[in-house]
């Protein structure tokens, strides 16, 4: 399961992939120390999703299969959904401002939340600890 609170322990090639982004130094200084928090609780196929970093704190609401609305951080937008396959929770999100995709999955590796991103052919990771 995925319900309970998650922060972020360290993270594999994300400076790279926000550069694909397009987010500049500074912002990807400060977002690489972003003490990202977030609680998942899931209900049937129902996520609340609390999310807590220096920049922000955002509670997110989506439906397995169901498009949703999502701005990053930095005001970028997206729109897209999760949807599970076996034990891992797969995400297609599409920016609004150029069109272009943004993939990204959540599962459980070893009491380890593992977040993986992909965006133009870069890939990073997210690793997450109970906490
Ligand atoms: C959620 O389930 O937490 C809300 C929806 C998440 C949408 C996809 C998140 C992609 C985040 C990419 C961060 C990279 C910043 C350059």
């Amino acid at each position: 399961t995925f319900n309970g609170t998650w922060k972020v322990d360290r993270s594999e090639n994300y400076e790279k992939f926000m550069e694909e982004m397009g987010i500049n130094m500074v912002k990807r200084k400060l977002a690489s120390h972003d003490n990202l928090k977030i609680t998942l609780e899931q209900t049937g196929d129902k996520f609340h999703v609390k999310e807590v970093s220096t920049f922000r704190t955002l509670d997110i609401n989506f439906t397995l299969g169901v498009t949703f609305d999502y701005a990053l951080a930095d005001g970028t937008e997206l729109s897209g959904s999760w949807v599970m396959e076996g034990d891992m929770l797969k995400g297609t999100f599409t920016r609004k401002d150029n069109g272009k995709v943004l993939t990204t999955t959540r599962k459980i590796i070893s009491d380890e939340l593992v977040q993986s991103y992909s965006y133009e052919g870069v890939e990073a990771k997210r690793i997450f600890k109970r906490g």
